[in-house]
């Protein structure tokens, strides 16, 4: 495994979906309740607003010793010292990405189906995000969400870590786990919980107590 995949759960921002409230004051709340990975993922934003977004997010989260990773844009990632990209099926592809970024930095890749996780592997991705594995309001224009079988199917031919992402509550762990599932990436189930931080501590304790139950059946 990939050792400098540390965590099981990433946040994913999204400032539209914060009820209202700052992003980075939401993102903080989260970060001390225990989350170790960040995805800046403001698709809309142009890219010098991004920058100053990332440089903020990058000493935010050298606060808490979590890593930071950019969506898409390398330069960014390179910019603001950040631990690394993921990547869309419309970014560079990832061995040129890994020439530019060297092999010190995650690469990541959202996919929809076990063989495009086959195939991130294949071109050195450190890590993927599956999904949408459950039904969640912002992907529905893109049809039927994959279910378990797909993140079984993916678990069963993949070394990288697994992420699940979409629809992620925290009584959905378990069984993400039991089918494969690394870890998992979020966005409504932080980024709009009445309580970010306690919501963070929930889905964490649920790692906890799902890995315990396996190791003492
Ligand atoms: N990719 C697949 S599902 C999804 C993305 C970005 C949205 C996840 O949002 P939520 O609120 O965690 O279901």
């Amino acid at each position: 495994m990939n050792s400098r995949v540390d965590y099981d759960l990433f946040l994913v921002t999204d400032r539209h979906q914060t009820a209202g409230r700052p992003l980075d004051a939401v993102v903080r709340k989260a970060l001390s309740g225990g989350i170790r990975a960040v995805q800046l993922r403001e698709k809309d934003l142009p890219v010098r607003e991004l920058l100053r977004w990332a440089e903020m997010f990058r000493s935010m989260t050298a606060e808490f010793g979590a890593r930071l990773l950019i969506n898409d844009r390398m330069d960014v990632c390179l910019a603001v010292g950040a631990d690394g990209v993921h990547l869309r099926a419309d970014s560079l592809p990832i061995p040129a990405v890994r020439k530019i970024l060297g092999p010190d930095r995650l690469i990541g890749r959202s996919v929809h189906s076990a063989t495009e996780a086959i195939e991130a592997q294949r071109a050195g991705a450190d890590y993927v995000i599956l999904g949408p594995i459950y039904d969640t309001p912002s992907k529905r224009a893109m049809g039927k969400p994959l279910g378990l079988s797909e993140l079984r199917s993916a678990a069963g031919q993949v070394s990288i870590p697994i992420f699940a992402i979409g629809g992620i509550r925290f009584d959905r762990i378990p069984e993400l786990i039991r089918n494969g599932a690394r870890g998992v990436a979020a966005i409504s189930a932080l980024l709009q919980a009445p309580d970010p931080r306690e919501s963070a501590e929930r889905l964490l304790r649920e790692f906890k107590t799902e890995r315990a139950a396996a190791t003492f059946p």
